[in-house]
């Protein structure tokens, strides 16, 4: 049976949802508009006041928002309240230029608590549960919310933090916890340790929350295989208030966003022309409860789509694919759009571990591809020439997948570094000489 956190909000009516929409986006652009210098003048450079957005119909006409306008305006330009009523500051991990920093008030914590705490319940989970938190805490948002949901479910929560993969595995036998909370990479490293010590017995993991990357179908499927849970995917990000922007519910597919706090918007990256539902494009959110960082028409660079056909979870907030990629993150090579995720489908469709390095090149004048993959344990023993072939089907299927040749390497297993936070896949060298 289908449990909710909040189920009046959860299971609302497309016109009430509509109608909390409607408001607190007025009300929200009324207030940015009165108190930050920044929105008032990008407002007023496009002819804008606040009576011209009455609802979400009129929500066009707001100028994006963009990271680089967040790292201009770092650190107070967008704040909306006075610094005497913000509690909190959560950072992105950005690795270039300056970090962008949202502020919360005690509200706005509250919020986005129950925003994880619905994504928790999604997974089953209820106060008699033991929450496994191994999302960094710090700036980082993902212990801090999580933890947060954890809380309001009422579940005793382990504010874990990540690393220390032995003790991460020994309190999860002593203290039988019953859903794990990580970023999919490392769920998948844990996974592997958890067999290596031969002590699968002996946790008790029901189900798992996992984001903060791009993970596939193939990924999910092994995780959940190898730790006998289900796995829900939760997405969120820092700038418009951490994980549990949208959550996975037991249908598995796709994440409802909860539109009671975000508006969500699908745009052509190239153009910014609003697409229709079931297109494909890049997501943009509006923030409509918060009180310290609301954020307009915030770009996310995420790709995805858009469903809004009834769940049979009950919940009618709309649901988002995984992002596909990033329109930044996408990388070109010899020409070709080719995104990390499409290489990972590939291998892990073919019966490789997760466990995967993209390294890109240029070499006289020329794009170069390599995929560096670790062999599964059964290879080990296998022949060079057995090897050479296996590399040979590998290069076969990422070219029906990408439409270009890339150098296979299988290199012996735990060769490649494993992460306890977001994985590093792709190390592009092109643009560094
Ligand atoms: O990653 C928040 C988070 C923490 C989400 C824990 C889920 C769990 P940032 O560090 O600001 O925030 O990174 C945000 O990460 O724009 C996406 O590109 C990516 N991302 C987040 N969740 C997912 C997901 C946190 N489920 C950026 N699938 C976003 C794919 C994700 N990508």
């Amino acid at each position: 049976m289908e449990h909710y956190f909040q189920p009046e909000i959860e299971r609302a009516s497309r016109d009430q949802i509509r109608a909390w929409q409607d408001e607190r986006l007025a009300k929200t652009v009324r207030h940015v508009y009165d108190h930050v210098p920044y929105y008032r003048t990008r407002m007023q450079e496009k002819g804008l006041t606040p009576e011209d957005i009455q609802s979400v119909d009129d929500l066009h006409k707001l100028p994006f928002l963009t990271k680089d306008d967040l790292r201009e305006a770092y650190p107070y330009g967008l704040l909306a309240k006075p610094l005497s009523d913000c509690v909190r500051i959560q950072s992105t991990s950005g690795t270039t230029g300056r970090r962008v920093v949202a502020f919360y008030t005690q509200h706005d914590i509250d919020l986005w608590d129950e925003c994880c705490a619905r994504a928790i319940v999604a997974a089953g989970g209820t106060r008699d549960d033991v929450v496994h938190v191994c999302y960094g805490y710090g700036l980082f948002t993902g212990g801090p919310g999580l933890n947060g949901g954890s809380h309001k479910v009422g579940s005793l929560t382990l504010p874990m933090s990540s690393g220390n993969t032995e003790r991460q595995i020994q309190f999860m036998c002593d203290l039988g916890s019953t859903i794990l909370c990580c970023t999919p990479s490392y769920a998948a490293y844990l996974a592997e340790s958890i067999h290596e010590r031969g002590l699968q017995d002996k946790i008790k993991l029901k189900a798992g929350i996992f984001g903060a990357e791009a993970w596939t179908e193939e990924m999910r499927a092994d995780i959940q295989n190898k730790l006998g849970i289900k796995a829900y995917d939760i997405y969120g990000l820092t700038e418009i208030s951490g994980p549990g922007v949208s959550f996975e519910c037991s249908e598995q597919t796709g994440m409802h966003i909860n539109e009671d706090h975000f508006i969500a918007e699908i745009i052509n990256p190239q153009t910014g022309e609003v697409l229709p539902d079931g297109e494909k494009g890049e997501l943009v959110f509006t923030s409509i409860t918060k009180e310290a960082f609301p954020l307009l028409r915030y770009r996310t660079r995420d790709i995805c789509v858009l469903n809004r056909k009834p769940c049979s979870c009950g919940r009618t907030h709309v649901k988002m694919s995984k992002p596909m990629g990033r329109s930044d993150d996408m990388l070109i090579i010899k020409g070709v759009n080719v995104f990390p995720s499409q290489i990972e489908a590939v291998l892990l469709q073919q019966g490789y571990p997760a466990n995967y390095q993209i390294l890109v090149s240029r070499e006289n004048n020329s794009d170069r591809l390599e995929v560096q993959v670790e062999m599964v344990p059964e290879m080990f023993s296998d022949s060079v020439s057995e090897i050479a072939q296996r590399e040979k089907e590998l290069i076969n299927a990422l070219k029906a997948m990408l439409g270009i040749y890339a150098k296979v390497t299988l290199v012996e297993p735990k060769t490649i570094a494993r992460s306890e936070g977001k994985a590093v896949r792709v190390i592009d060298t092109r643009n560094l000489y």
